[in-house]
């Protein structure tokens, strides 16, 4: 009996790891501060048909309008209550986002921000994103409500009330993070509004959740608030499915608090993949492609099926957070590219792709000064609609990264390689590599600064195949590079190092 009740515990907090993607896709993207309109459109004229699994969407939750500075994206971050309607649009629009998206196989996930409310400084009134009413000063949230009784700052021991020192765990999880009204998140009635929130997403068909900041909750109120998850919504998902969980930890070594503290109630965000990719990427510290080898847990990630992998986030590509100044993001295109492409071919975790808008980068030492720059706007601070240019780029400042063609294709590769082995790993010793995919896909990078001329294994099928980074598969013919790959499964390959996009691409889909 008890062994019995333990598996069944077991079994209900392991589905949270699986992200409940339709036909096996493997990748989602950020549409970082996208409204719900063009998320609709976008899932049903883009994301469905090119192979995407899902798609994080950003905070639905009422929050604060900020002005000053002039309504900036980190508004969204600080919550006055529950009401669904946002920057990004109101309740129906976000349901019609939901239901359309399901129904063309795009999952949503949301961003839900539950560790704490607006800045300890956000003043009273009603310059809140559906206009209700909240006095920060008082911890006042009447829409859920919540008053002074519901936040820690009893618990919190510093000075400040903010968190001072990371390397004190009751600091962390008890003070407010950078000055945000830290909720009392082992309270039961804190876990019941909290739950019932997401519990409301859940019913509308949403498919899971990006925790914020759980580094400064109690992994024991997470995993408190979790089991009150409802299953996913039938009309969807098959009966029984819990929500998928990755949890925002940043855990880059160093301090008390680790990644390994909530792989067992959910998914969590392996930091060190960006940050390690970015050095290699780039040639700091003399690190090379060639050191790609072991990549993953060799390199001291948590485990593959534990981690949610990504190139860049919408806080470290502009300096929040952490990562540092290695991470590579759209800004340093050619990189970018490679190391995007790198990682939706290369087997560890579950990947996101960044979607961004462009905004008045200007790093005055080592500090961007317009980091806090929202999303395309109207004067008014509304946010603008994403236009399609006819070459399918997205224009008016959003950047659309997942619509580049090397980034699209390659999540198609990632589909269609899914489950297949890491194999025929080759390198030079230096910054040329190349890897397959059982015998499915092949990927080779040339990084260093001379051409790559090879003859690789590819593990592939005879035949010739379309290179889908320089091109595709088109009506028959190869719109760019072609590759000749023998029957026994070798192929020749030269790349420039002076080419815009030096690696090649190659899966069973794209063989003529
Ligand atoms: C300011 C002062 C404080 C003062 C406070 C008083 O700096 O010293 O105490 O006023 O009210 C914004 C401002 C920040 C301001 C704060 C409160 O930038 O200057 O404090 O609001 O008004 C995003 C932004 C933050 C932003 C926050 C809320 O990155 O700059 O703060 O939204 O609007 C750690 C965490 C990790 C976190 C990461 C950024 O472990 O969890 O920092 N990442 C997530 C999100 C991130 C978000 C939050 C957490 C908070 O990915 O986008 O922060 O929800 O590493
Ligand atoms: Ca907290």
């Amino acid at each position: 009996m008890k062994l019995l009740i333990l598996a069944t515990l077991l079994g209900l907090s392991l589905a949270q790891f699986n992200p409940n993607t339709r036909d096996g896709k493997t990748a989602i993207v950020h549409l970082f501060e996208w409204r719900w309109a063009d998320i609709a459109a976008e899932c049903e004229r883009y994301l469905g048909p090119n192979g995407f699994g899902g798609v994080q969407i950003s905070p639905p939750s009422e929050s604060i309008v900020v002005t000053n500075p002039w309504h900036p994206w980190w508004q969204r971050y600080q919550p006055i209550g529950y009401n669904l309607c946002s920057r990004s649009g109101n309740e129906n629009d976000l349901r019609d986002m939901i239901t359309r998206c399901n129904n063309v196989g795009v999952n949503i996930y949301v961003d839900a921000v539950i560790n704490h409310m607006c800045g300890a400084g956000g003043g009273s009134g009603t310059h809140s994103s559906c206009g209700s009413y909240f006095d920060a000063n008082r911890k006042d949230f009447p829409t859920v409500p919540y008053s002074n009784l519901d936040f820690n700052d009893g618990k919190c021991n510093t000075g400040s009330g903010n968190i001072e020192n990371y390397q004190d765990i009751n600091q962390v999880r008890n003070c407010r993070l950078v000055g945000l009204l830290d909720l009392a998140l082992e309270k039961d009635y804190v876990r019941g509004k909290v739950a019932d929130f997401m519990n409301k997403l859940i019913d509308m068909g949403v498919a899971g959740f990006r925790v914020d900041a759980c580094k400064h909750m109690w992994p024991g109120d997470l995993s408190a608030v979790y089991g009150r998850l409802n299953n996913l919504n039938t009309k969807w998902f098959s009966s029984g499915s819990r929500p998928f969980i990755f949890q925002e930890v940043i855990d880059l070594g160093g301090e008390p608090i680790t990644s390994g503290e909530y792989t067992g109630i959910g998914r969590v965000t392996e930091f060190k993949y960006g940050a390690r990719l970015g050095n290699i990427i780039r040639k700091w510290n003399g690190e090379k492609l060639s050191y790609l080898k072991n990549w993953g847990e060799g390199w001291g990630f948590m485990s593959s099926d534990k981690a949610l992998v990504f190139v860049d986030n919408h806080d470290n590509q502009r300096g929040h957070g952490a990562g540092g100044a290695s991470i590579v993001t759209f800004w340093d295109a050619r990189l970018y590219k490679m190391a995007v492409a790198f990682m939706l071919a290369h087997p560890y975790g579950f990947t996101r792709v960044m979607s961004s808008y462009r905004w008045d980068r200007n790093i005055v030492n080592g500090q961007d000064t317009n980091d806090w720059q929202g999303p395309p706007s109207n004067g008014d601070g509304s946010t603008k609609p994403v236009p399609i240019n006819p070459d399918s780029t997205c224009g008016d400042g959003w950047v659309c990264e997942h619509r580049w063609r090397q980034i699209k294709n390659m999540v198609a590769f990632r589909n269609i390689v899914n489950g297949q082995a890491f194999s025929n790993w080759w390198d030079n010793g230096s910054n040329q590599i190349a890897f397959s995919r059982g015998n499915k896909g092949f990927l080779v990078i040339n990084n260093d600064d001379w051409e790559l001329n090879d003859t690789l294994n590819t593990g592939l099928p005879g035949g010739t195949y379309c290179d889908v980074i320089s091109g595709q598969k088109e009506s028959g013919r190869c719109s760019g590079k072609e590759v000749v790959v023998g029957g026994d499964g070798r192929a020749s390959f030269r790349i420039s190092n002076q080419e815009e996009d030096p690696f090649i691409a190659i899966h069973a889909d794209s063989k003529l």
